[in-house]
Parts: structure tokens; C-alpha cells; sequence
């Protein structure tokens, strides 16, 4: 079997996707690869682990001619706050970045999922059942980065026949690592802290609705659309995935059916509030549904009950 391969394996989604698809595929067929942030046992341990930097093409080359890898999901990004802060190497890691992944899968003859974003849209995008295709005038490097590579992957899909395939994740909210410096961090955050104080300040403004998803659902999307077939398909890179949208009023009263006492205020970001406010309230993802069967199994209830229950048995605190 050709290997799979995953580039930021040790950030947010990679860790959960690296165990999942070696779940389903091998332990040595998945090979993990970071870059700085230091590996978990737990990732050593279960399957192949290398250090790449996809600014430099001939280090993740190299990989993938030495394990004869034939998919790679280039998860290795930066986030949409932490980009603001740094746009110039926001644009290095996220474009030149996917730019050698599609080089090294057009000479190797690899099949590439990158995620795409609600970050690909901006303030002029309808912001209520943001459509598959509309308005994409992203006011922030992390979104000029999206738009730009769903383009780059469209283009190598047509022009030299590579493989791409990938979808626009809402928040992604998970109990295993910490996300790096995004805009919709606080919907993670704020169950660390009810857990651990009771109490949370928020940084986004009340009323401000996102679209949000529960990691198993995107660890399902990013299976499923790799192993759909993809022949009658109307969009390849950018199908728009949706699970959930709320306010963090609405998740605080989600928190309090398990922990009553908890309370929540506000200290709002500016430039993490100017992001949110350009970003969709809910997408409409009705392409993903019809052409590769998306359908996420979490709403804000259940989300909220697993958060509560795997992060209490992490943190080792009852609720
Ligand atoms: C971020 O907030 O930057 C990400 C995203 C929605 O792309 N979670």
C-alpha cells in the first residue's frame, strides 16, 4: 500500500487525524511529520515520525520518496490570529508551503486534501447560508492565503491531473490539543475553563454567531471526501462543511445544564472580533452533502456533553 502522509501532524487537527487514519489504515502506513512543536509519545510511539519544513521543498521530497507516499494531507498552517500578527510568514507557510506540497505531488503522483476555511470569506459574503459559490473578498492574510489556495489546488487539479480534494472547516473544537492561535479558539477554551474555574472571559463579543464542528466530524470529512469517488463531482477543493452555528451566549447556557454555577463575561479582542464579524454566520453545505454524503453527527448538546466528559477525565476534575 502507498503511505499516507501528514505535514502538521502535531498541531490541532494532524494529532487527532495522524491516530484516526492509522486506526484505519496501519500504524506504519501513516507517516506523522512536524516541524517544531515537539511530538507526543504517543504519536512516536504508534507509527513513523519525521521532521519537514514545507518552506523547503527538499526535506518533505525526500519523505515522501522514502516512505513511497501516495496521499498527503497538508494540515501544517497558520492560524487566522496568529497570521494577522505575522503576515509575511503567514503567507511563506501557507502558500509557499502548499505551493511544494502540490510540486511534490505532481512529480510523485500524489493525492493532496487541504482544508480551506470559513476564513475564505469576507465581509462583503453573505454571512447567513453562505453559499458554495459567492462573493470571496477575505479582508485578513489568513484569508487572502485561503482564497488563494483553493485557487492553487483547482489549478493543479485541471492543468496537471493532481488529485485535490478539500473542504471549508468552520471552528474546529476538540478535547485532545489546543488549537494555535485562531479566531474561534475561545469555543475550545471555554470548556477548559469552566472545568478547571468555573469561569470564563470571552473574547469575542455576545451575538457574535459562527459556524462551528466538533473534531470527529471533521475527522470523518477528511476520510470520507479521500476515499469518495470523485468523477461526477461539481467542486473539488473548497465544498463548503457545516455542523453547527452559535454565539457564546449559547454555548455558556450549553455549559450550565452541566455545571450551573458557571459564568462567563466578556473582554473583547479587537483585531479577533474585526475577524469574526468578516466571517460567515452559518454556511450552506448542501454540494458536500449531495456529491460525497457529508453529514456531521454533533450539534452543540451532544458536542457539549463529550467535551464536558473527556476533558473532566483528562484534567483528572469532577464537574
Ligand atoms: C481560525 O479561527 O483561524 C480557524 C479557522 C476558522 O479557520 N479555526
Amino acid at each position: 500500500m502507498k503511505k499516507l502522509l501528514i505535514t502538521g501532524a502535531c498541531g490541532q487537527i494532524g494529532s487527532e487525524l495522524a491516530m484516526a487514519l492509522r486506526q484505519r489504515y496501519g500504524n506504519d502506513n501513516v507517516v506523522a511529520t512536524g516541524h517544531r512543536t515537539k511530538p507526543s509519545q504517543e504519536l512516536l510511539d504508534s507509527g513513523p515520525f519525521e521532521f519537514i519544513d514545507c518552506t523547503a521543498v527538499d526535506t518533505l521530497e525526500k519523505v515522501v520518496k522514502e516512505y513511497d507516499v501516495g496521499t498527503i494531507y497538508h494540515l501544517a498552517a497558520m492560524l487566522s490570529a496568529v497570521a494577522e500578527a505575522r503576515p509575511q510568514l503567514a503567507w511563506d507557510v501557507n502558500i509557499n508551503g502548499l505551493y511544494n506540497v502540490l510540486e511534490v505531488a505532481r512529480k510523485h503522483k500524489c493525492a493532496v486534501f487541504t482544508p480551506s476555511s470559513i476564513g475564505a470569506f469576507g465581509p462583503s459574503t453573505p454571512h447567513d447560508n453562505t453559499p458554495q459559490e459567492t462573493i470571496q473578498r477575505p479582508n485578513t492574510i489568513y484569508g487572502v492565503t485561503k482564497v488563494s489556495g483553493e485557487l492553487l489546488c483547482d489549478y493543479y487539479h485541471s492543468k496537471f491531473g493532481v488529485d485535490t480534494r478539500g473542504v471549508r472547516f468552520p471552528g474546529l473544537i476538540s478535547n485532545v490539543t489546543l488549537p494555535g492561535g485562531g479566531t474561534t479558539d475561545y469555543a475550545v477554551e471555554i470548556y477548559y475553563e469552566a472545568i478547571r474555574h468555573g469561569r470564563y472571559t470571552c473574547f469575542l463579543r455576545k451575538g457574535t454567531y459562527l459556524d462551528m464542528m466538533y473534531m470527529p466530524d471533521a475527522l470523518k470529512a477528511m476520510i470520507d471526501i479521500m476515499e469518495a469517488d470523485p468523477s461526477n463531482w461539481t467542486y473539488r477543493n473548497a465544498f463548503n462543511v457545516s455542523a453547527m452555528s452559535f454565539e457564546p451566549e449559547d454555548i455558556a447556557r450549553e455549559v450550565r445544564k452541566h455545571i450551573p454555577d458557571f459564568v462567563m463575561d466578556y473582554n473583547v479582542d479587537p483585531v479577533r472580533q474585526a475577524i469574526a464579524d468578516s466571517w460567515p454566520n452559518k454556511m450552506e453545505d448542501s454540494a458536500a452533502r449531495e456529491q460525497w454524503g457529508w453529514k456531521p453527527d454533533y450539534d452543540l448538546a451532544s458536542m457539549t456533553s463529550d467535551m464536558l466528559e473527556k476533558l473532566s477525565a483528562k484534567l483528572n476534575i469532577r464537574t
